[in-house]
C-alpha cells in the first residue's frame, strides 16, 4: 500500500485483518471485530496516560496488592476496567483473564461457554507511568473450546500455539499497536487527529542478529552460571549494547525493530522468572515467531510450554534467532558439563 496514500489512511485495523484472512467468514469477522475493540481500549488508555500527570487519582498506588503480591497502581485498575468495558455487549469475548484478576471475568456473569477469551496484561511496566516512561498492553485471543466448569479458566492451561491472535500496544512518543493473527506481524500507528490506528508497517521481520541485549543486570548475582557466562561474553565482545527500560513492551519493540535479545531468566528469588506465561511471554513469543525470531525459556520454546496454573510464570529469552540460540548454547554447555 503506497505511503501516505488515501488508501493507506483508509487501511484501518479491521479492514487489514479481513484483507489478510482473505475471507469474510464469521471467524474472520469475529477477529476483525475483536481487534477493533482492542484498538478502542488502546485509544482510551493512551488518552488517560497523556493526561495522567494532570488528573487526580491516576498516578500512584491504590494501596492494594494484586494476586501476585505486587502493589497495584491506579492505572493498572483503570486499564483493566477499560478492557472489560470495551468487551461488554460485544457478544464476542465472553471471558477475560488478566494479571489484575485472580479469576477470569465473565461477560455476562456465569457464562460457562463463550466464543473467545481475551488474555491480557492491561498495563505492563506500570511503574514507568509515574515517571512518564513508556508502558504497554499485551494481549492474546483464544477460542473458548471447552466448558470452564470450575470458573478458574483451567481449560486455558494449554500451550501458546492455541492462540488465534496476539500483540501489544506501546504507549510511547506515539501509540503503536503491533499484532499478528498468524499471517505475519503488522503495526498500526494511532493518528490522534483521526482517532484511528493507521497502517504503519506490514510483514515486520526481526533481523537474524542484532546488537541489543536487554536484561536487568542487577539480577546478575541471582542468575545461573550459564546466563552469567553469556553476560560475560557480551561484555567482552565488540558489537553489543545494553538497553533496558524496565517495561517489557518497549524493550520488546526495540528488539523486534532492531534485532537482539531480551532476557528475563529465572532468579534465586523467582526460579520461574518474573513474567507471566499466558498473557505476557506466550503472546510475545507468538508475535516474534511470526516475525522470524525465537522465544524460549532457555530450553524449550515458549509456545510449547503448558502452564500448570492460570498465572504461571516462565523465564523468557526472546528475539533474533541467532542471539537466542547463543544464549541457549551457554545453557546447553553448562548442562553438558554438570
Ligand atoms: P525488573 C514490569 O514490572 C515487568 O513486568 C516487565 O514489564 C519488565 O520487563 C519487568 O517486569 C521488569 O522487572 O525485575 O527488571 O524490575
Amino acid at each position: 500500500i503506497p505511503e501516505h496514500s488515501l488508501d493507506r489512511d483508509c487501511t484501518t485495523l479491521s479492514r487489514h485483518i479481513l484483507q489478510q484472512l482473505q475471507s469474510f467468514s464469521p471467524e474472520a469477522q469475529d477477529l476483525s471485530a475483536i481487534m477493533t475493540r482492542i484498538a478502542l481500549a488502546g485509544k482510551l488508555i493512551a488518552r488517560r496516560l497523556s493526561r495522567a500527570g494532570l488528573m487526580a487519582d491516576v498516578l500512584g498506588f491504590t494501596g492494594e496488592t494484586n494476586v501476585q503480591g505486587e502493589s497495584v497502581k491506579k492505572m493498572d485498575i483503570f486499564a483493566n476496567d477499560v478492557f472489560i468495558s470495551v468487551f461488554k455487549q460485544s457478544g464476542l469475548v465472553c471471558r477475560l483473564a488478566s494479571e489484575e484478576m485472580e479469576k477470569p471475568y465473565y461477560i455476562p456473569e456465569n457464562c460457562p461457554i463463550g466464543r473467545y477469551t481475551l488474555l491480557y496484561d492491561p498495563i505492563d511496566g506500570s511503574s514507568n507511568v509515574d515517571i512518564n516512561m513508556n508502558v504497554g498492553s499485551i494481549f492474546a485471543i483464544r477460542q473458548q473450546t471447552g466448558e470452564d466448569l470450575d470458573g478458574e479458566g483451567t481449560d486455558l492451561l494449554t500451550n501458546g500455539r492455541e492462540q488465534l491472535a496476539a500483540g501489544y500496544i506501546l504507549y510511547g512518543p506515539s501509540t503503536i499497536l503491533v499484532y499478528s493473527i498468524g499471517h505475519g506481524v503488522h503495526s498500526f500507528l494511532l493518528d490522534p487527529s483521526l482517532g484511528e490506528f493507521i497502517l504503519a508497517q506490514e510483514n515486520i521481520k526481526i533481523p537474524d542478529h542484532g546488537p541489543v541485549y536487554s536484561t536487568n543486570e542487577g539480577n546478575f548475582w541471582q542468575w545461573d552460571e550459564a546466563i552469567r557466562d553469556y553476560t560475560r561474553y557480551v561484555h567482552r565482545h565488540e558489537g553489543y549494547t545494553a538497553r533496558y527500560s524496565g517495561a517489557l513492551v518497549g524493550d520488546m519493540h526495540r528488539i523486534l525493530m532492531q534485532g537482539g535479545v531480551f532476557l528475563y531468566p529465572g532468579t534465586v528469588k523467582k526460579p520461574e522468572g518474573k513474567l507471566r506465561l499466558i498473557y505476557e511471554t506466550a503472546p510475545l513469543a507468538f508475535l516474534v515467531e511470526q516475525a522470524g525470531g525465537k522465544a524460549s525459556d532457555g530450553t524449550i520454546d515458549i509456545l510449547d510450554i503448558v502452564p500448570n496454573k492460570l498465572h504461571a510464570r516462565s523465564p523468557l529469552i526472546i528475539g533474533s534467532k541467532e542471539d537466542v540460540n547463543l544464549v541457549e548454547s551457554f545453557i546447553t554447555d553448562h548442562k553438558r558439563r554438570a
